[in-house]
């Protein structure tokens, strides 16, 4: 008998399904010319996100003022053995929406005590297919018990298509707070719709904090942020033929306070204009006007708890650094999901 160590070679443990579907083209375009023709120019985030765009994200992560990735480390570091004894005995999917780099996951996966590994699968979701196959190569090599099934989708669209088994899925990084209210709503409904009674959702969210902590993490000194923020313009250039000038823009980042938000902008500097060729579309600029690019919601624990209540999920654990700048809420799915149930006559209690 051979060990199944010997027998199961990297590519017998790695499977990718892609769902992206050919709508999402014609989808993402909608999106990019509703956002660009308001009164009040926005772009999706998701489109800071090509090579470029995610290896400038990564050094974010490393930024002095960026506080974020690291309090989220540490609590990982400290937590992860409680957080992955959900898989102790009966086994069943890691689940992480936005894979990204395994910096995370590693961590995660190193906290699985003795054969673990052999009844969990990784299941990472993310919208780039390239990033999704090689951060999982590189686990393949990494954990030789690992089932990795990469899962190609964009989660704010399409979350039906994660495996229906049990399973823990993960959203960090405070992804979360990229959405605005609807948005937001609508996501976590949608991640309640696919759990079942045992499942976890493991949810990082940045809690609130004083401006200029805020506004210094989106402003950091060596300019790696506000470069960011400029690619977003140097993607949709490439990806969609169009000819933004870039030094037409500079970087804003601001905490409204109101909303308890950072907010990422492009500020025109002067009068610009931009043909995006693809989606025949012509935009303009007036001196000083701005698209915005990014939200950046900030959480107290009464609005994440009235986000989860509307949703039906309930915080089951809030694991927090030692300053209490960001969190992992341990959720799970609501028995019955208050606003549905007073609106439909409690049926289901
Ligand atoms: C990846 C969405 C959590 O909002 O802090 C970092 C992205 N933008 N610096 C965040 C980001 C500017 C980041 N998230």
């Amino acid at each position: 008998m051979q060990t199944r160590k010997k027998l199961s070679q990297p590519t017998d443990r790695l499977q990718i399904h892609n769902f992206l579907l050919e709508d999402d083209r014609g989808e993402n375009g909608r999106e990019i010319t509703a956002g660009l023709t308001k009164p009040q120019k926005r772009l999706p985030s998701k489109y800071f996100y090509d090579a470029y765009g995610s290896w400038l994200f990564e050094r974010i992560c490393d930024l002095p003022e960026y506080y974020l990735t690291r309090s989220e480390l540490a609590i990982l570091r400290k937590k992860s053995p409680e957080i992955m004894g959900f898989f102790n005995g009966d086994g069943g999917d890691l689940v992480e929406l936005g894979s990204g780099s395994n910096r995370k996951i590693k961590i995660l996966l190193d906290a699985v005590a003795g054969d673990g590994l052999r009844r969990l699968r990784y299941v990472p979701v993310d919208i780039s297919d390239n990033a999704l196959e090689e951060a999982s190569r590189e686990l393949l090599y990494a954990y030789e018990d690992l089932d990795i099934l990469g899962v190609i989708a964009d989660f704010t669209r399409h979350l039906e298509v994660i495996p229906a088994g049990r399973k823990l899925i993960t959203f960090l990084g405070s992804t979360i707070g990229n959405f605005s209210g609807p948005e937001r709503l609508s996501f976590l409904r949608q991640v309640a719709a696919v759990m079942k009674p045992g499942d976890r959702f493991l949810l990082g969210v940045d809690m609130l904090k004083s401006p200029e902590l805020l506004e210094a993490a989106y402003n950091d000194s060596q300019g790696v942020t506000a470069a960011f923020n400029m690619n977003i313009l140097r993607n949709l250039n490439r990806s969609l033929n169009a000819d933004f000038h870039l030094e037409d823009f500079e970087h804003r980042a601001v905490f409204v306070e109101e909303k308890e938000r950072v907010e990422m902008h492009l500020k025109a500097t002067r009068a610009t204009a931009a043909r995006l060729a693809d989606l025949d579309l012509e935009v303009s600029l007036r001196p000083g006007e701005t698209i915005h690019t990014e939200i950046c919601q900030k959480f107290s624990r009464d609005r994440a708890r009235w986000d989860f209540q509307k949703a039906g999920l309930v915080a089951l654990e809030w694991l927090t650094d030692p300053q209490g700048w960001f969190s992992l809420v341990l959720l799970k799915k609501a028995r019955v999901a208050v606003v549905g149930a007073a609106s439909r006559g409690m049926e289901g209690a």
